[in-house]
């Protein structure tokens, strides 16, 4: 679909490492050393620069690691990405609301993108792994979220979903946006 903004949002089943992709978002954690699902994925592939640079982020302006919500970019080392956006999800709560979190996630991805001038971004369902977030709301907020916030240089945003649960709730999502 084209957003009112000119920036055609797609979904694509498949492994987020194999993109080709100006930006490739990472479901981080915020000690931005790696991790499991995803994020093990990303720097499984792309190789020891990733955590490279973000030793270095730890090292400077992320002394204290990266901020639920946040989002930074490094080198995308040998993934066919010019960067990598790191973000954090927040964990899923029964009993809190943190939906303004997760949305925050793909709003300051796109912020990130947007500056590094990027004109394809390739993104995850954000916390739907291991942080537990149920798919179908997980995919409402990724959705919605990408058609306000996506603006040029962006052109396109591709939803990269591992799975089938994963692809048809992301399907039902977007449908229900039209
Ligand atoms: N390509 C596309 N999607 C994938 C891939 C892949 N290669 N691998 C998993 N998914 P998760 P989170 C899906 O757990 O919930 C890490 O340890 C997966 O099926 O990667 O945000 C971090 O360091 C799910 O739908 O991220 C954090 O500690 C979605 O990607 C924590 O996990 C996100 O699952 C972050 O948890």
């Amino acid at each position: 679909m084209r957003t009112s903004h000119g920036v055609t949002v797609r979904l694509v089943r498949g492994d987020l490492t194999r993109q080709t992709a100006d930006v490739i978002v990472n479901a981080a954690n915020s000690s931005l050393l790696g991790g499991g699902g995803v994020d093990g994925a990303i720097h499984r592939r792309g190789g020891p620069e990733i955590l490279a640079a973000c030793r270095e982020l730890r090292a400077s302006h992320y002394g204290k690691g990266l901020r639920t919500g946040q989002a930074v970019a490094t080198t995308a080392g040998a993934l066919d990405a010019r960067w990598v956006v790191h973000t954090v999800g927040p964990v899923w709560s029964s009993v809190e609301d943190r939906s303004a979190l997760l949305a925050s996630c793909y709003r300051e991805s796109l912020r990130v993108a947007a500056e590094l001038g990027a004109r394809t971004v390739a993104f995850p369902a954000i916390s739907t792994g291991i942080y537990g977030w149920p798919l179908d709301d997980g995919a409402r907020i990724a959705v919605r979220t990408v058609i306000e916030e996506a603006v040029p240089p962006v052109e396109e945003v591709r939803f990269v979903l591992f799975d089938d649960h994963a692809y048809v709730e992301f399907e039902s999502a977007l449908a229900a946006q039209r």
